[in-house]
């Protein structure tokens, strides 16, 4: 019987006694630790009625019993959903009701504010701090630490990752084992990651990148990770000397460069920086380099199709570009509503098709097939120029989303929450210029007849549904909202208007 990720993954690690996380306080655990702790939770989860299919929701803090629960929902065959611990409960309740969660693993902290959405949702909840204690970490104490993977073949799920939609509604992404397997084996192949390897890890472990792009090319090359539990700039100088590589969204990288310890010498042990998930500045693609010596290499994703596009490890990095499309990916530039491919040098929407790209959305079959071409490209919705050497340069986007320090933040959804507070006629959401975040978030409120409306009374009455990263970081009162002939709020106006609010910070 196989497990394609666990076998790939995870069990050819069985009994090695290599280091896999290196923690902030200097402890180390092995891979084989590792893999008995996931032994320990996998059997933990059947026991508890869990098997292949089942969603398991997970609001932990970053943790190595954290990432455990990962590998054992691989091991045990269910779909590992992870969530943003800025989640409120009104959001979690969301995900886990959809995703019909038989289990929801949190942090002890958030147990009592999540207990009444478990129960809604008909969701067992159990805890697992992150010390790696709780009653999650309780249960699987006696467990047996040996493993026999559930049976999953390469086109079953092994994740749901949810991302916000144009309408406000979330969508649970849909990733098979061979989604998530294709591309670790392309991007170790793609950036030389061998079992030398060992990468400084301080993104968080609910998204794409620090979870596929970072944790899975990690285990596949057999290398180590020194495991931080956030971006901290004294502990990234600390340990940058004893690892080979980074990865992280383009905030890591100006935060390094507004540090004076940031040289030569601090990144002489590094063979590779990688970007991605927001556009790298080219002013701070040249920076760093002017700095280290190092050219960072920024590359594309989605949670929907994970890795796509990168720049070469050998060859030319370019700055302001996401470079060649990965091996074994089909990337084209396309009108947004012909689909016909666009000359080179011509803006288009981004599409791709491969082994990488994702099964669907779940139980939102419409909105997949809107996503799709008819040849089986998923649309990205990402807007770029492809020029004559194949280079892609990422210009905008066709779908209304704004990404502040990597996180992604959907207008609609605040858009919705703000137009029902007391005295709002109407509301939009823009992301403008932020010197540490890329983008930051501005809300522009239109008053009802007679209203006086206040930025703090507004601000305080969404705060209790929207996890703090998607809080305005200000709101401004307009007498109206500019629109186009069709009456269509122009957005592009208000960026233009607003532009300036965060230059100072
Ligand atoms: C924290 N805050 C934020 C953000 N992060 N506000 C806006 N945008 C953010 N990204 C707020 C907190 O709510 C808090 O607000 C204050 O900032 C300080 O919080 P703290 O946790 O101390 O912030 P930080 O440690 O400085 O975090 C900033 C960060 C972090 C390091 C940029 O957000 C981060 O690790 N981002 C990476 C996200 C990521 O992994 N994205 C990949 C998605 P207050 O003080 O007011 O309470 S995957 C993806 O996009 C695709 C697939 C891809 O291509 O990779
Ligand atoms: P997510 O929905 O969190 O997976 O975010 C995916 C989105 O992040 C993409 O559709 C892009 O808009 C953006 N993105 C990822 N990498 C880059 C990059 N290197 N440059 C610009 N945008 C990026």
């Amino acid at each position: 019987m196989t497990n394609t990720l666990y076998d790939a993954l995870l069990l050819p690690h069985q009994g090695r006694e290599k280091t896999f996380l290196t923690l902030k306080d200097g402890r180390t655990i092995t891979y084989d630790a590792f893999l008995r702790i996931a032994a320990r939770f996998a059997n933990a989860m059947t026991k508890l009625g869990i098997g292949s299919g089942d969603r398991v929701a997970v609001q932990v803090k970053k943790s190595p019993e954290a990432l455990a629960v990962y590998a054992a929902c691989l091991g045990s065959g269910a779909i590992f959903l992870p969530l943003n611990t800025a989640y409120t409960p009104a959001e979690v309740e969301y995900f886990v009701t959809d995703a019909e969660a038989k289990l929801l693993i949190c942090d002890g902290s958030s147990a009592e504010a999540l207990k009444p959405v478990a129960n809604k949702a008909g969701a067992l909840l159990l805890t697992l701090n992150a010390d790696g204690s709780g009653s999650f970490a309780e249960l699987a104490e006696g467990m047996p630490q040996i493993l026999s993977p559930a049976p999953r073949g390469p086109h079953d799920l092994a994740a749901f990752l949810y991302t916000s939609g144009t309408t406000g509604r979330s969508k649970g992404a849909m990733l098979t084992h061979d989604n998530l397997l294709s591309n670790a084996e392309a991007l170790a192949k793609a950036w030389r990651f061998t079992s030398s390897d060992v990468l400084l890890h301080a993104l968080p472990i609910f998204h794409t990148h620090g979870l596929f792009v970072a944790t899975n090319t990690i285990l596949l090359a057999g290398a180590s990770m020194v495991f931080l539990p956030g971006l901290d700039l004294d502990d990234l100088v600390a340990w940058m000397p004893q690892a080979t590589t980074m990865m992280g969204v383009p905030t890591f990288y100006t935060r390094l460069l507004s540090d004076a310890r940031l040289d030569r010498d601090l990144t002489r042990h590094m063979r590779l920086f990688i970007s991605g998930s927001a556009p790298l500045l080219a002013e701070t693609h040249r920076d760093f380099e002017a700095r280290t010596g190092h050219r960072i290499l920024e590359r594309y994703g989605m949670t929907e199709t994970n890795m796509n596009i990168s720049n070469p490890y050998e060859g030319e990095r370019r700055a302001g570009t996401v470079g060649l499309p990965l091996p074994g990916i089909s990337v084209r530039i396309c009108d947004p509503e012909s689909g016909a491919e666009v000359p080179a040098g011509e803006i288009g929407v981004i599409e791709i098709k491969g082994r990488n790209v994702f099964k669907g959305y779940w139980r939102m079959p419409e909105k997949t097939a809107q996503e799709f071409r008819p040849d089986g490209y998923f649309i990205s919705g990402d807007l770029a120029t492809k020029d004559a050497d194949g280079y892609v340069t990422i210009v905008g986007r066709a779908k209304d989303l704004i990404i502040s320090g990597g996180y992604n933040i959907y207008p609609k959804e605040i858009e919705l929450l703000l137009d029902e507070q007391p005295g709002v006629l109407e509301s939009a959401i823009i992301g403008v210029d932020h010197p540490d975040l890329g983008e930051g978030v501005v809300g522009v409120v239109v008053a009802k007849a007679g209203v006086r409306l206040e930025e703090t009374i507004l601000l305080a009455g969404i705060a209790g549904s929207l996890a703090r990263f998607k809080q305005p970081r200000r709101i401004f009162i307009a007498d109206e909202l500019p629109r186009n002939t069709m009456g269509k709020v122009q957005k592009a106006m208000l960026r233009e208007r607003y532009a300036t609010t965060f230059m100072s910070s």
